[in-house]
C-alpha cells in the first residue's frame, strides 16, 4: 500500500515547481481577496494558499479589497459587478461555471476568479491551481468554464457493515459495524478530491440498498457525512430500499399509490432535510436483481419514482431511478429471449410519465459493464424524461484494478456515439446532458467504488479513471489524450519520458485488455457466477442471467437481429439500427454482440473469427507483457515507492494476461475443434 502523500492526494499533490518554471509565476499576485465569508468561498481560499504555498514556496497575504493592490480575487458575478461593474465574462455563466481574468481593479494588477456560485469558485481555484502544477501560462488569462450539464455525481456501492459491493481499495471510507465511522476524515478527503473535478454529488451507500439507512438515528448520523462533504459543495444522496416504508416505517405496504405510503415518504423527507438542508436525493434499484419494486403491487417504475419525487420536489431533490432492471431468471432454451432488451422495454413506454425530478439512470451499455457493449438504446428512446449514464469507474468486468485498463476511451466512444435521432447527428452526451430534448436537469453518473486504501481505488494507475471521468463529466468533448497527459502531469510531474510512457500505456490498455478477454463484441468471458474477474465463459450460458454469448460447435454470438434473432437492434433509431443489423456494416468489434456467426465467418479484417480470437488473445497477452519494459523505462524517474508498486502490479498482470490466454483459446479450440494456424494452442499442440 503506498503511503499517504502519494496515494491521498492523488491529482492534488501541488509538488513544488522547479526554479525556471516557478519563475514564470512570480507576478502572481501576493494577496488574496475574497468577497464573502461563506464556507465554499473560504475553502477555495485555503485550497489556493496552501496549492501555491506547496508549488511556489509562496504565502498569500489575506485582506479586504481596500487597498485592491496585486490580488488573487475570489467573487461572485454580483460581487465583481459591484467592485468592477465593468468587469463581466464574455457570455452568460451557468451554475457552477466560472472565469479566470486577468485584469486590471482600480489600477492594481489581480487575477479573477469570479461565478455565479460560491461552488464555482472554488472550481475556479482547482482549475486555477492545476494551471500552475502543469506549469501553464498565465499570462493574460481569460479563460470561461461551464460544466456540460448539472448532474456530475458519483456512487459508492459502500454496504453499512463497511465492505463495499464491488469495491477493490479497501473498505468503506462511510461506514464501518452497522454504523457511520467516527472518524469521517478521509471522507472529507474525498470530497475535495471530488470538489477538484467538478463532482457536486456523491451517494454514499450501495444501490442494493440496506433499509435500515432511513432510520432517523441512521440519518442523525449521516448527516456528519455532509458536514464533511459541505465545504466543498459537494451534495449528499442515499440509495433507498422501495420496500423501507413497511420494513422501516411498519406500514403493512410499500404500494406507491397507496396514500399512507405517500405521506411516510413526505414525512421522511421533510426529516431527512431538517438535519441535512442541503441533501441531494435518492438512488433507486428496483425490480432488479432481487431488489423489491413497483411490479410487487402491479405498480410502474413511474408509479415509484413520482412517489418520492413529490417527496423531494419542495426541497430541490431528485430521485435517480435506475434503467437496470431486468429479470434475471430468463429462459435462456428460448433464443428470443434477450435481458439486453428489457430496460428500453420496460422506460420507453413510460416517456414523459416521470416527473421532472426524476431522472433515469442508464447504464452505458444494454448489459452490464462489460469490456465493450454498444451503447444502450434507452438513451435515444427518452424524450420527455430525464436522464443520466451511469459509467463504471470501479473496475468490475475490467480487471479490478489489478490489470491496467484506462476507461477514459471506452467512455469516450459511448458518449461520442451519434444516435442519428430523427435522423439528426445527436451524440449520447447530448441525450444525457439534456441538450437534445431541452430537459431541465441530467448528466453523468460514475461508480466510484474508493475506499480506506491510501491510494483510494487501490491502484495508482486505476486513479487516472476517477480523475477522467470527472473531467469528461465537466466537459466530454476533449480526448482521452488531453484527459491521460493532465492527469500524468498532476500525479507524475511533467518529464516528457514520464508523459509518453505512461500515456502510451493508459491509452492502450483498454485494448489490450479486451483482447485477452472479450474480443469481438462477446462481453468479459469471466465468471459472471463468481468474482467477475477470472476466465470463466461456460458460466454465462445455460442459466437464466442472459448474459450469453451462445459460443457452440459451429459458431457463437447472440443473434440480436430483427430479422432473424431477438429483436433488439430495432430499439435503435433506423440509421444506427440498420448499421448493426447488416452483418456486412456491422463492425468487428461488436460482432458477437449482435450476431451469430459460424467460426470460420471472415471479418473486415480478412481473419476468420477463429483466428482473430486465437491471435486477439496471444498478442495481448504479448503487449501486457510489454508493459512491463515500458514501465522499467521510467526506473529513476519517479519515485521507487510508486515505480515498484506499479512494476509488481504489472507483472501480476502479465502473468494472468497468459492465464486469461491459455484458458479462452483452449475453451474455444475444445467447442470450435479448430486449430489455431500458428499451433500455439495447448491443446492443439502437437507437443
Ligand atoms: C450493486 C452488477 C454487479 C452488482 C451490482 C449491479 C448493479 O450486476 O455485479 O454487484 O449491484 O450490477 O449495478 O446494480
Amino acid at each position: 500500500m503506498l503511503d499517504a502523500e502519494t496515494g491521498t492526494d492523488a491529482w492534488l499533490r501541488y509538488s513544488a515547481l522547479s526554479q525556471p518554471a516557478s519563475k514564470s509565476y512570480e507576478s502572481l499576485p501576493g494577496k488574496i481577496v475574497p468577497l464573502n465569508d461563506r464556507l465554499v468561498t473560504k475553502t477555495a481560499q485555503t485550497e489556493l494558499m496552501a496549492g501555491i504555498s506547496k508549488m511556489l514556496g509562496k504565502t498569500l497575504r489575506e485582506g479586504g479589497a481596500s487597498p485592491l493592490e496585486g490580488s488573487i480575487v475570489l467573487a461572485t458575478l454580483a460581487d465583481l459587478h459591484a467592485l468592477a461593474p465593468g468587469l463581466h465574462p464574455p457570455e452568460q455563466l451557468r451554475a457552477d461555471g466560472y472565469w479566470l481574468k486577468s485584469a486590471k481593479i482600480r489600477e492594481s494588477e489581480c487575477l479573477i476568479i469570479a461565478a455565479p456560485s460560491d461552488r464555482g469558485i472554488l472550481y475556479g481555484a482547482f482549475a486555477l491551481l492545476s494551471k500552475i502544477a502543469r506549469g501553464e501560462n498565465l499570462i493574460a488569462l481569460d479563460e470561461m468554464q461551464q460544466p456540460y450539464a448539472a448532474i456530475r455525481w458519483v456512487n459508492q456501492w459502500d454496504n453499512l457493515d463497511g465492505r463495499i459491493e464491488r469495491g477493490y481499495g479497501g473498505p468503506s471510507i462511510f461506514f464501518a459495524d452497522g454504523k457511520v465511522r467516527s472518524d469521517l476524515t478521509r471522507a472529507g478527503q474525498y470530497a475535495r478530491l471530488l470538489a477538484s473535478i467538478g463532482i457536486n454529488g456523491c451517494t454514499i451507500n450501495n444501490v442494493n440498498a440496506a433499509p435500515a439507512v432511513l432510520e432517523d438515528s441512521f440519518i442523525a448520523e449521516v448527516s456528519r457525512i455532509a458536514d464533511v462533504f459541505r465545504p466543498w459543495g459537494v451534495q449528499l444522496s442515499m440509495s433507498i430500499d422501495l420496500s423501507t416504508p413497511k420494513i422501516v416505517g411498519g406500514l403493512e405496504t410499500f404500494d406507491p399509490l397507496d396514500l399512507r405510503v405517500g405521506e411516510w415518504w413526505r414525512k421522511k423527507v421533510d426529516e431527512i432535510y431538517r438535519r441535512i438542508p442541503d441533501f441531494g436525493g435518492f438512488v433507486v434499484k428496483a425490480d432488479s436483481e432481487g431488489r423489491l419494486g413497483p411490479s410487487r403491487y402491479g405498480r410502474t417504475p413511474a408509479d415509484a419514482a413520482n412517489v418520492i419525487a413529490r417527496a423531494l420536489k419542495a426541497h430541490g431533490g431528485v430521485v435517480f431511478y435506475r434503467a437496470f432492471v431486468y429479470n434475471h431468471h430468463l429462459d435462456w432454451r428460448n433464443l428470443k429471449n434477450d435481458r439486453a432488451k428489457a430496460a428500453y422495454e420496460i422506460f420507453h413506454p413510460l416517456d414523459g410519465a416521470f416527473d421532472d425530478n426524476v431522472i433515469i439512470q442508464i447504464k452505458n451499455g444494454p448489459i452490464d459493464f462489460q469490456v465493450r457493449e454498444p451503447v444502450s438504446p434507452l438513451f435515444a428512446g427518452l424524450h420527455r424524461t430525464n436522464e443520466a449514464i451511469e459509467l463504471q469507474i470501479t473496475q468490475e468486468y475490467t480487471g479490478q484494478q489489478r490489470h491496467l485498463c484506462f476507461l477514459i476511451p471506452m467512455w469516450k466512444a459511448v458518449l461520442d456515439f451519434d444516435m442519428r435521432v430523427d435522423g439528426n447527428a445527436w451524440a449520447v452526451k447530448d441525450l444525457v446532458a439534456g441538450r437534445v430534448f431541452h430537459r431541465p436537469t441530467g448528466g453523468f453518473v460514475g461508480v466510484a467504488n474508493v475506499g480506506m486504501n491510501a491510494n483510494w481505488l487501490g491502484s495508482p494507475l486505476a486513479m487516472a479513471n476517477l480523475y477522467g471521468f470527472g473531467r469528461l463529466a465537466w466537459d466530454p468533448n476533449p480526448g482521452a489524450e488531453k484527459i491521460i497527459d493532465e492527469w500524468t502531469r498532476l500525479t507524475f510531474g511533467s518529464a516528457p519520458l514520464v508523459i509518453k510512457t505512461i500515456a502510451a500505456m493508459q491509452l492502450s490498455s483498454w485494448h489490450v485488455y479486451e483482447s485477452y478477454t472479450g474480443p469481438l463484441g462477446a462481453g468479459t468471458l469471466t465468471n459472471i457466477l463468481g468474482n467477475h474477474y477470472d476466465p470463466g465463459p461456460e458460466s454465462s450460458e445455460e442459466n437464466g442471467w442472459g448474459q450469453w454469448h451462445r459460443a457452440d460447435h459451429q459458431g457463437i454470438g447472440m443473434d440480436r437481429t430483427l430479422a432473424t434473432g431477438t429483436g433488439f437492434t430495432g430499439q435503435y433509431p433506423p440509421e444506427v439500427q440498420t448499421f448493426y443489423e447488416t452483418l456486412s456494416r456491422c463492425p468487428d468489434n461488436l460482432l458477437l454482440f449482435f450476431h451469430h456467426v459460424a467460426y470460420t465467418y471472415v471479418l473486415h479484417s480478412g481473419k476468420t473469427v477463429i483466428q482473430h480470437i486465437y491471435d486477439s488473445h496471444y498478442d495481448g497477452a504479448d503487449r501486457a507483457r510489454d508493459f512491463i519494459l515500458q514501465w522499467k523505462l521510467l526506473e529513476g524517474q519517479i519515485d521507487e515507492e510508486r515505480y515498484r508498486d506499479i512494476l509488481a502490479r504489472l507483472e501480476y498482470q502479465a502473468a494472468e494476461a497468459v492465464v486469461w490466454r491459455d484458458s479462452i483459446s483452449s475453451w474455444i479450440y475444445r467447442l470450435s475443434g479448430i486449430a489455431d494456424h500458428q499451433q500455439r494452442v495447448p491443446a492443439n499442440r502437437s507437443d
